[in-house]
């Protein structure tokens, strides 16, 4: 049936589509819905029973929502489908952005909920820029009211593109029982777990069907002359062009086609499947916007990196490309990424071995050791220009962690290895001067997986704390101060006796050392074991931090012939400080960073009084560029308060706001706060 697709024609091959949506809004429900629908499984599974194809890894079981992407392999009419079941969470978005450059078409499931808007538009933006056709399906149907009529109202907001309403809702008093599809112009009543059935359109239904109707052919005219003039003359359009124009508008991005159902029942699923199958646009379309070209060698996106604890490595792919299989070796950029050794079709956690992958196809590769997320894989001679590589966004959270049990050390440093393979929002930070490994991520409960991953499938059980802040001291006052270091101790004794200037200098000047001898009372040879005794000993200034911003000048001293040696000047340098610094008035220095807060304009004055109530200087806010009804607020602020700053914003902000942050000076701290700070350091010590 090669109708209504654009041109005429329904496009052809296995397609690629993600479900995508705010949080907790049904997409691993829906997904649920759809292979049980289609085959798949035998019965729809449900979150509350813990027996769904997605979130099926013990994480995502154990919160009850999805940490991780999901992929699922079914067919509907003869045709292949991968459902890519995406995370809904802000921290765990990295997943659902890393897929959609290669997708064909994207689903949004979304709800009747003002205070998802703004997520719903930043995923939308995601979309937007990467010109995915995307259909919006808003979900739990069952517990929407009449406000439901006014759905575009309240989702047109978050949308740049027009949507475009495909489908009215039909009451049984209060409850919505059914619906009528506006582009069949049939009405149907939703049947528990099964295809809703055809009713007659009449009465009340028939009425609104013909306004709602009119109003989807009005949007589609805007990009329709032909339609337009009809609409004018009252003419009414042929069933198979508003289909064509619906599929060509979809396809261009044009229009946003606004679905409706129950994904818990199995309820308006049949007809997104429908509208999926006939009007989204397959890897053809997809090929074409990336600007991969066909008949030639094997081109593939990777989608996803996983470490299973049976099959080793594995690549979530799509070819976008030619074919490839068993022992096809593929480039990536001018590295080897690997040799293909097992072809899987992926349902969840299940891996079934099959053939090779053609064009079109998303499954798992195993052992590309090399491979990376976002890596564009050539299997040709040459390397295949990258198509889209999304970089996570900068993480805003961070926790430091040892291994519980010394000898897990290597074992530990392996796992997060894997870890940041699989999640690249993940980043590890080896903080040389605390001997911390600082593991930074998006939020609490991404940090949170993280760990328990480790535990649970790396079996490397860790401790966590809060990360140490980078906290510098400096003085105040100039001294000159003597360090000798004596001892006659039998044969040979040691000597070195040095006299130190020691000075203050401007903030963020660092350390310098100068030699003012003359005379040769320290002989050249001893002087840079002064200096170095000198940088040991700045490592730990009085109040337990480096020191920084001083200057040391070498002034004077004396030596003796048999019993001095660098050993006895670097122990005299390091003395000369030691005693020194306590007189100098030194001062706590605390990292200030410049940090850029986004977020949607009625959150502005909360973010404001949040940011003064941590200290935070504000230097002033601004509509964001490019963003409408958004503000960007700049302040700076200690280190110290930015730690759980992201928990704070998000909860200003329905989880929309975000930030980022870059260090800008280290600025005094003195009274309470600088007391405690050092008590504490000294507890720790
Ligand atoms: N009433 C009603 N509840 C639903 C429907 N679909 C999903 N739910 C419930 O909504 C909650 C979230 O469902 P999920 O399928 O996990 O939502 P999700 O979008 O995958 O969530 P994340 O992936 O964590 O963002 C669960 O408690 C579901 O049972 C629906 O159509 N109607
Ligand atoms: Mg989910």
């Amino acid at each position: 049936m090669a109708t209504n697709g654009g041109n005429g024609t329904r496009a052809v091959g296995p397609r690629c589509v993600a479900l995508v949506g705010p949080f907790q809004s049904g997409k691993t429900t829906l997904l649920e819905a759809i292979l049980a629908r289609t085959g798949a499984i035998a019965r729809q599974g449900t979150i509350e029973a813990g027996n769904t194809v997605g979130d099926s890894s013990k994480e995502a079981r154990h919160h009850r929502m999805s940490v991780e992407l999901t992929v699922a392999t079914t067919n509907f009419m003869g045709d292949n489908y991968i459902f890519l079941d995406c995370p809904g969470s802000v921290e765990f978005v990295h997943d659902m952005r890393a897929v959609l450059p290669a997708i064909d078409a994207a689903v949004i499931v979304c709800e009747m909920d003002e205070k998802k808007i703004p997520q719903l538009q930043l995923i939308l933006r995601e979309l937007e820029d990467w010109k995915i056709p995307r259909i919006l399906f808003v979900n739990k149907i069952d517990k929407a009211d009449a406000a439901v009529r006014d759905v575009l109202n309240l989702l047109q907001p978050a949308s740049r593109t027009k949507l475009i309403l495909r489908q009215i809702p039909t009451f049984s008093g209060d409850i919505i029982s059914g619906f009528v599809d506006l582009a069949l112009e049939r009405a149907f009543v939703y049947k528990e777990y099964a295809p809703s059935q055809v009713v007659p359109l009449e009465g009340d239904a028939a009425d609104l069907e013909k306004t709602a109707r009119f109003s989807m052919l009005e949007t589609l005219a805007d990009h329709d002359d032909e339609l337009m003039e009809q609409l004018l003359e009252d003419i009414q359009p042929p069933r198979d062009k508003v289909f064509d124009d619906l599929t060509r508008e979809l396809r261009d991005g044009l229009v946003c086609p606004v679905l409706m159902g129950t994904a818990s029942r199995a309820n308006g699923v049949l007809r997104l499947l429908k509208a999926l199958r006939h009007e989204s646009p397959g890897v053809a379309d997809t090929a074409k916007r990336l600007g991969v070209k066909q008949g030639g060698d094997a081109v593939a996106c990777v989608l996803k990196t996983l470490h299973t604890t049976h099959g080793g490595k594995m690549s979530i792919v799509r070819v976008l490309a030619g074919q490839a299989g068993d022992g096809t070796t593929f480039l990536s950029g001018d590295d080897e990424a690997g040799r293909v050794a097992g072809v899987f079709k992926v349902l969840g956690q299940s891996n079934e071995k099959r053939g090779p992958a053609t064009v079109g196809e998303t499954v798992a590769f195993a052992k590309l050791e090399k491979a990376k997320t976002g890596d564009t894989l050539s299997a040709g001679k040459q390397p295949h220009p990258p198509l889209a590589k999304v970089a996570p966004y900068p993480p805003v959270l961070a926790i430091a962690i040892t291994a519980k049990e010394r000898k897990d050390d290597v074992r530990l440093g392996q796992a997060l290895t894997k870890l940041a393979e699989e999640d690249p929002s993940i980043t590890i930070v080896h903080n040389a001067e605390t001997h911390e490994v600082v593991l930074w991520g998006q939020g609490e409960m991404h940090l949170r997986v993280a760990t328990e991953r480790l535990s649970d499938r790396y079996g490397v059980a860790i401790e966590r704390r809060t990360p140490s802040v980078g906290y510098r001291e400096t003085i105040r006052k100039s001294i000159t101060q003597r360090g000798r270091h004596k001892k006659q101790s039998g044969g040979h004794g040691q000597y070195g006796d040095v006299m130190l200037e020691i000075k203050p200098l401007p903030r963020g000047a660092g350390f310098t050392f100068q030699e003012r001898i003359t005379g040769g009372v320290v002989p050249r040879n001893y002087i840079p074991s002064v200096e170095e005794g000198v940088i040991d000993a700045l490592k730990h200034g009085p109040l337990g931090f480096p020191v920084v911003d001083l200057s040391v000048a070498l002034i004077d001293g004396s030596y003796h012939t048999v019993d001095s040696s660098d050993m006895a000047f670097r122990t005299a340098g390091r003395i000369g400080i030691t005693e020194g610094l306590p007189q100098c008035q030194p001062v706590l220095l605390e990292p200030i960073h410049l940090v850029e807060i986004v977020c949607p304009n009625e959150a502005t004055a909360k973010i404001n009084a949040l940011m003064s109530s941590r200290r935070g200087q504000i230097l002033g806010f601004d509509t964001r560029e490019g963003w409408d009804g958004w503000d960007m607020v700049r302040a700076k602020m200690p280190e110290a308060e930015i730690g759980d700053l992201i928990v704070e914003i998000r909860s200003a902000t329905a989880g929309a706001g975000t930030f980022t942050f870059k260090f800008d000076h280290m600025a005094e701290l003195t009274g309470r706060t600088a007391d405690q700070i050092v008590a504490a350091r000294r507890a720790a010590e």
